[in-house]
């Protein structure tokens, strides 16, 4: 049965030929496929063009994507056609070519095989554009930041190559890792260190922290952080998330404060900890940690899992006796630390946009109390010792950190939540930047009236709370 032509108008109408019969064909010649425009994947078509002449009607010219408008040389020599692809709006490409005509055959098995194939590819094209469509939603690809600034900002000193995860130990010390490479964002090649700060310090200026000989510094890549004080000898230890070509592990350091060094004590591996985001230490050799992954190859990291999608990112806690999940179905687990009272355990859902509060079990499980909705995605979590009030270095658009456009930025934001064991949690925006001045917040911490902010790939600021 013929099908109606999707170009109802005058376009391509050419009354010599008529086109009533040339349109009996089209529901023979035209099907659906995907291919390849430039760098973006598109939903397109393919068609075959047909010319009547007479007591004989063939195809003459096959393989063309959308076959459109048609006309002739003056030398009558030649076909010109003009067809336009795209039907995404992500790209518009347009294409001009000059066809020399020669018949070709076409049987109706080659056909059929062709609408299967292109029927299987036209239904993986709609799924792809409609989990690229998911991913845009949960990323907050549309949102636009407006700008909420802090007086007396001033940049840190060295760390020009992130600070993705920072944290204040006592009186005013932090410890900050720098140099994160990470799959799908920006990062650089200067490998990974570790700075100190001390924050009573009115000139605020980062201090590397030397490493053991016996450490490989040059597979360096550090990610979440967390410190540990041994309340029997007030030692410090620092629990370092570690990326060795791309692997995770944990590496356990002891700090030596009179020399800014750091003793390596331990790498802890398990095959429960595959792709390690943050931790928290609990102990001067247990700890939780996030997984923010399912899988652990980086290609399935940065594309096939944000496309699927899935809630299958976890806690883990892990004891020299003892490793296990100890809490799951989290779309992308990242941040983690404890209240003061070391009785709960806060995670942010980067990709849920929320924060959850679970209470510590005797056994180290962890059961879910609430999530606190935070409209950004949260990355890192802080906790004032003090007011027990969360801090966190959020993505308010984190699209933009995927694409990574230096004439559109990804900004940074810095989100407080107060009483969140509260029936009434409060949620702040305290900073706001489109990317001018700071991009991709990953953490916040404060001490003295100051807020630190730290970043995966870009610089670190302090400034005045108002
Ligand atoms: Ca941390
Ligand atoms: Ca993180």
């Amino acid at each position: 049965m013929a099908r109606k032509h999707p170009n109802n108008g005058s376009e391509g109408y050419n009354s010599r030929w008529g086109r009533t019969r040339l349109y009996q064909h089209w529901s023979e010649v035209s099907w659906a496929t995907s291919l390849r425009c430039g760098r973006k994947t598109l939903l397109c078509s393919f068609s075959l063009h047909l010319i009547e002449c007479p007591k004989d009607v063939k195809i003459v010219s096959k393989g063309y994507y959308m076959a459109n408008g048609i006309n002739m040389s003056p030398d009558k020599r030649h076909i010109l056609y003009m067809w336009q692809i795209c039907l995404n709006t992500m790209c518009m490409c347009s294409i001009k070519k000059t066809i020399h005509l020669a018949p070709v055959k076409v049987n109706r098995f080659q056909m059929g095989k062709l609408v299967l194939i292109s029927l299987v590819i036209a239904a993986l094209s709609a799924l792809l554009g409609e989990r690229i469509l998911n991913l845009r939603k949960r990323t907050l690809a549309s949102r636009e930041l407006v700008r909420n600034h802090l007086p007396n900002c001033v940049t840190l000193k060295h760390l020009s190559h992130g600070s993705e995860d920072i944290t204040v130990v006592r009186d005013g010390l932090a410890f900050i890792s720098t140099g994160l490479k990470y799959p799908g964002l920006p990062g650089s090649d200067v490998p990974g260190k570790i700075y100190s700060v001390d924050l009573q310090d009115p000139r605020m200026k980062p201090v590397e922290l030397r490493m053991p000989r016996n450490f490989d510094l040059d597979i360096f890549n550090p990610h979440g952080i967390s410190a540990y004080i041994d309340t029997n000898d007030d030692e410090i230890y620092l629990f370092v998330v570690n990326h060795p070509q791309h692997k995770s592990q944990v590496e356990v350091f002891r700090f030596v404060e009179d020399d800014h060094s750091l003793v390596h004590l331990n790498t802890i591996k398990h095959e429960l900890l595959y792709s390690l985001n943050d931790i928290v230490a609990v102990g001067v050799d247990s700890f939780y940690a996030t997984n923010d992954h399912y899988f652990s190859h980086e290609i399935f990291k940065a594309v096939v899992e944000p496309l699927l999608f899935q809630p299958w990112s976890n806690v883990v806690y892990y004891s020299p006796k003892d490793v296990k999940i100890v809490s799951e179905g989290y779309y992308m687990a990242n941040g983690i630390n404890m209240s003061p009272d070391k009785r709960h355990i806060y995670v942010a859902d980067v990709l849920d946009h929320n924060v959850h509060l679970l209470e510590r079990k005797e056994d180290n499980t962890l059961a879910p109390v609430k999530s606190v909705a935070l409209g950004s995605l949260c990355d890192n979590i802080e906790v004032d010792p003090e007011t027990g009030d969360l801090w966190l270095g959020c993505h308010p658009n984190g699209w933009k950190m995927f694409v990574s456009d230096p004439n559109d930025p990804p900004g940074s934001e810095v989100i407080r939540i107060q009483k969140i064991h509260s029936d009434e949690p409060v949620v702040t925006q305290v900073y706001a930047d489109d990317g001018q001045v700071i991009m991709g917040s990953s953490v916040a911490t404060t001490y003295g009236g100051k807020l630190l902010i730290g970043t995966v790939f870009h610089k670190a600021l302090v400034c005045d709370l108002k």
